[in-house]
């Protein structure tokens, strides 16, 4: 089950092992319900070697942890939040709310109304404090729009970026062609 593969990478307070590089992405998710979703997001961060690392919090179930996660995030050096949450999704505006950081919220597709719920809960941010609300469920779209945040200073993010993007390129074109012929 994916839930259990990423399950290991999910933890609130273990610290990495020492030689690992700082995370520069926090990860975070109302439930692990919500891991499913996430689990392209962490391998693509993976792929793109971009440390990250990930936690359950909730806006709702544990709201001082999940402030004093969000209020704490860029001293700890964190770079970009991703934020997941199905239904009443305030975790990631509430995160934007008590950081600086970059928040890319994710709308998880779970209940009655598919996401929608989730979506116009992440989307709808009153003014000043803004969230990057990507597709309901899409959170490979998350994982580059934060390497693309990360690549504005390290040329070296972006270059991977870029590689990404060509492989993708030389994906469509392979397929073109065997339509073609
Ligand atoms: C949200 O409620 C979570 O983000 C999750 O998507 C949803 C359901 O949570 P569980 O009841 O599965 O824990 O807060």
């Amino acid at each position: 089950h994916v839930a259990d593969q990423i399950a290991a990478r999910v933890g609130a307070d273990v610290p990495p092992p020492l030689a690992a590089p700082a995370p520069l992405v926090a990860v975070i998710m109302g439930s692990d319900s919500d891991l499913p979703t996430l689990a392209p997001c962490l391998d693509l961060l993976e792929k793109l070697d971009i440390p990250a690392d990930a936690h359950v919090t909730s806006a709702h179930r544990t709201p001082a942890e999940m402030a004093s996660f969000a209020s704490r995030a860029a001293q700890r050096g964190y770079k970009v939040i991703i934020a997941a949450a199905g239904g009443a999704a305030h975790l990631p505006g509430m995160a934007a709310a008590y950081t600086p950081l970059p928040v890319i919220g994710v709308p998880v597709k779970g209940s009655s109304t598919d996401g929608m719920d989730s979506l116009l809960s992440i989307v709808q941010m009153p003014r000043g404090v803004p969230v990057a609300t990507v597709a309901i469920g899409n959170g490979v779209n998350a994982a580059l729009l934060a390497a693309r945040i990360l690549g504005v200073h390290d040329v070296r993010v972006r270059e991977r970026v870029e590689r990404y993007a060509s492989e993708a390129h030389a994906e469509v074109r392979g397929k073109e062609g065997r339509l073609e012929g």
